[in-house]
């Protein structure tokens, strides 16, 4: 049986090289293996516990399906859709609020963080994206969610939950693992490295978007904060900034962190700015013309995003008709 892979990305943005470096790449790859059934969705009901703006929500969106494409998503290997065009998402959310405990939400190290930046409307969304996420996850029999290491929480109260539903009655979900990329996966700013580079992160050039011409990525390498002294080596504690730069190379060459480092011990910090801003370029450089092409044809994106969603409806469907017979809903009669 092929194991379901299921991963998500919010539209909020740009698109960072964190998030490809820390998930869109490592979708790619896990679609390449025959014995997986992956599934990826473009989160926009999450972004919505950030206030968006109507016509830049609308066009990320747009962006993000067609970058997904350009970076080798397959729409036939792969299930590719909006999750707002699975109702289902919402409908199973709302089931696992009643299984959900307010205190493990107010623990939520995200929930706390998006709080304190968004301290004029912490609604109740904000709040709840843990749960909503975990009925994405779930939604699908998901044995196995790549994430980065911000997301590893929400991975883990998703098996809570599903946990806490099998043992009031039976096995009425899968209990999925997280699995974290070996390389990056926590890629973080180049302005202060000991924070996670994030698409909401307003301080100039510490943040390199996948569209950024090669001109804007050696120009924020150049500016990146480093450490102190002048020895390269890989200690992301004492020496975060380097660390941060050793890393980003290391996925952009897929080589591991340690040869990266060993190789570039010598090295200057200029000229491993240098380095790396010339492998990011290289790495993101296919992907530009394809990406030009596909936003130049929304009529496409839409047929892509209609035919996943049919997709990703017709397993989600029989899980959520599964749980609800389990409550003990009386189910309509045509369903
Ligand atoms: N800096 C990062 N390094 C490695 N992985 C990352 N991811 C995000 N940032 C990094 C991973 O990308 C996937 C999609 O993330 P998301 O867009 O759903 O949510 P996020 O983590 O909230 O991303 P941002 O960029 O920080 O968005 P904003 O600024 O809108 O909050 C996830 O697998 C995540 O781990």
């Amino acid at each position: 049986m092929s194991k379901i892979i299921y991963s998500g990305i919010q539209p909020s943005g740009v698109m960072t090289l964190g998030n490809y470096i820390g998930a869109v790449k490592n979708w790619r790859l896990m679609q390449d293996d025959p014995d997986h059934r992956c599934i990826y969705m473009l989160a926009d009901l999450h972004t919505i516990t950030v206030r968006q703006n109507p016509q830049d929500l609308h066009d990320n969106a747009m962006r993000f399906m067609a970058l997904c494409l350009a970076m080798g998503i397959d729409k036939d290997r792969s299930i590719l859709y909006m999750q707002s065009h699975v109702h289902e998402h919402c409908e199973l959310a709302w089931l696992l609020n009643c299984y959900t405990y307010v205190g493990e939400m107010n623990r939520m190290t995200q929930f706390k963080d998006k709080s304190a930046k968004h301290a004029d409307n912490i609604n109740m969304g904000l709040m709840d994206y843990p749960v909503l996420m975990a009925a994405d996850i779930l939604l699908f029999g998901t044995h196995c969610v790549p994430v980065g290491i911000d997301q590893v929480q929400h991975v883990e109260i998703a098996r809570d939950i599903a946990t806490r539903v099998n043992n009031l009655y039976g096995d009425v979900f899968v209990v999925p693992e997280g699995v974290m990329t070996k390389v990056g996966a926590k890629i973080m700013s180049l302005q202060d490295p000991t924070s996670k580079m994030s698409k909401s992160d307003p301080t100039p050039n510490a943040v390199v978007s996948v569209l950024d011409t090669p001109e804007t990525i050696v120009k924020k390498f150049k500016k990146a904060v480093t450490d102190s002294d002048t020895q390269i080596a890989y200690d992301p504690i004492s020496k975060p900034g380097v660390s941060n730069l050793l890393t980003i190379l290391a996925a952009a060459t897929d080589r591991s962190v340690e040869a990266t480092a060993a190789d570039c011990r010598h090295m200057r910090y200029g000229d491993l700015k240098l380095a790396t801003a010339d492998a990011v370029i290289e790495m993101l450089r296919p992907f530009r013309e394809r990406y030009d092409r596909l936003i130049a044809d929304p009529a496409y994106l839409h047929e892509v995003a209609a035919f996943g969603a049919g997709r990703a409806r017709e397993i989600a469907a029989p899980i959520l008709r599964r749980f609800k017979q389990a409550i003990g809903f009386v189910l309509p009669r045509a369903d």
